[in-house]
């Protein structure tokens, strides 16, 4: 007789973000075929007694193997960093192909490709990053990646390699309204933040800790206004990534109760680490030199409440993976380097989970429903990947991570994967971690091992970005 399944998961509690109920889960052919309690034992079993099976975690946000105009190099290519997001439970990752002003757009994606090829451990599509949206870019390129399947990009408000101007902004809102594509926003002023430098470097203050003064939130929240009020006049979705906290969130908060179609993006850098990490003794204070730069606790308690108030809909990690001590300097720039020098960008694509769950759902904050629509369902719906990815349900893909639900980790660097030589979460303690991570019905994490061969991973092509609020 042939078995109805290849694989069934017994006894979980399934989370989804609509649902929490007790089934089986029967896998065939890498997607999931059904979903009842009391499944027949067939083929492979996995005991979920106990603990929570979830939908794979989507990362959204994260730069793998991007180069950088100083020359600066990542620490994470394509084989380490999806390694590194499989072990804390992600199965969907959603890095950057980066366009270098100059450069034709095609050409940045084919570049990508191979740096991608052949490496990943998990699904992962491609957000484009446009920085020279010429005529050939905005007439052909880019509406012809979008039916390719790229149909989200990233757009810089500041970097000088990467900015565009307010022209720009509006003519890439208006193709991707055109296109059906998603526009996401680094939101900053870049004036106020090379202003601000400036200033600063002449009085001598370039230690790390200048990094927040730099970029105040008052920077993030001008761009952030510019931004959603070009996304209305063009009548475009937006999504501002890596939003920090109180300042722009107001701005986010506003047009959404005006019905705009502004969505934003939260990660863990803004809910457990501060300015004050920024001035740790000597030159430390690097490690967590990212941008936007994390704030104050109050900025934490009020992204803490746009998570639950549904301000955010997504929760990334960014990780923009640099080694603190790299063979080209501390932190890349050497620790005589001013903070403008220092790559922007921490890692965190492997904690996200079990920080947000063990902070925000056992300690009340939010639910599982919700942790599980931020970190996997809303970037999957988002950015047009649903209904393959980002839910558990029949004729899903059966990216899955079995949860257990109690077991407590003291975070540090030494038992992570990514290649980078710290942590910014160093001894901070969690309870719950992921346990057992199927990609299309293959286990590829048991047991704190890897058993998913590098490169089985797929790349997927996105739908249209599914906006609607
Ligand atoms: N923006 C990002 O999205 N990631 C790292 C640094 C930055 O400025
Ligand atoms: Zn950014
Ligand atoms: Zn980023």
């Amino acid at each position: 007789m042939t078995e109805l399944y290849d694989l069934v998961i017994h006894g979980g509690t399934v989370a989804t973000a609509s649902e929490v109920f007790k089934a089986d889960i029967g896998i065939r052919g890498g997607r999931i075929v059904a979903l009842a309690t009391d499944l027949p034992r067939q083929g492979e079993e996995i005991d979920a007694t106990g603990k929570l099976v979830l939908p794979g975690g989507v990362d959204a946000h994260c730069h793998f193997d991007q180069p950088t105009s100083d020359g600066s190099r990542m620490a994470d290519d394509f084989s380490t960093g999806p390694l590194s997001a499989a072990f804390g439970g992600t199965t969907t990752v959603i890095p950057f192909a980066c366009q270098m002003k100059g450069q034709s757009l095609r050409e940045a994606v084919r570049d990508y490709h191979e740096r991608a090829n052949g490496k990943s451990v998990i699904d992962y599509a491609f957000h484009l990053i446009v920085t020279d949206p010429t005529e050939q870019v905005l007439g052909q390129e880019l509406p012809a990646l979008i039916r390719d399947g790229y149909t989200s990009f990233k757009i810089y408000t500041t970097y000088d390699d990467l900015k565009l101007n307010d022209r720009q902004i509006l003519e890439v809102l208006a193709l991707a309204r055109r296109e059906g594509a998603l526009t996401m926003v680094h939101a900053e002023n870049s004036d106020v933040i090379a202003w601000l430098t400036d200033a600063l470097e002449r009085a001598g203050n370039t230690g790390p800790r200048y990094h927040a003064t730099a970029r105040p939130a008052i920077a993030e929240r001008e761009a952030t206004h510019r931004a959603i009020s070009f996304a209305e006049v063009v009548d475009a979705p937006v999504l501002v990534v890596h939003v920090s906290g109180g300042e722009a969130q107001q701005q986010i908060a506003a047009a959404r109760q005006r019905g705009l179609r502004v969505f934003a993006e939260t990660c863990p850098q803004y809910l457990f680490l501060t300015a004050a990490d920024l001035d740790l003794d000597g030159f430390e204070g690097a490690k967590h030199i990212c941008s936007p730069p994390p704030r104050d606790t109050a900025s934490q308690e009020s992204v803490w409440r746009g998570l639950q108030d549904g301000t955010f809909q997504v929760f990334s990690s960014d990780h923009a993976p640099f080694r603190y001590d790299d063979p080209q300097g501390k932190k890349v720039a050497g620790e005589k380097a001013s903070f403008a020098h220092v790559p922007n960008g921490i890692p965190g694509v492997e904690t996200r989970l079990p920080l947000l769950f063990s902070e925000g759902v056992l300690k009340g904050r939010i639910s599982l429903r919700r942790f599980v629509e931020l970190t996997s369902t809303n970037p999957a719906r988002l950015y047009g990947l649903m209904p393959r990815k980002g839910t558990i349900a029949v004729g899903a893909d059966a990216d899955i991570t079995i949860w257990d639900p109690g077991r407590q980790v003291t975070i540090t660097n030494a038992m992570l994967h990514h290649n980078v030589d710290y942590t910014p979460y160093e001894g901070h303690q969690v309870t719950g971690w992921p346990e057992i991570v199927l990609s299309r019905g293959e286990v590829v994490i048991r047991g704190g091992e890897c058993v998913g061969e590098a490169g089985r991973g797929a790349f997927l092509e996105c739908g249209t970005p599914d906006t609607l609020q």
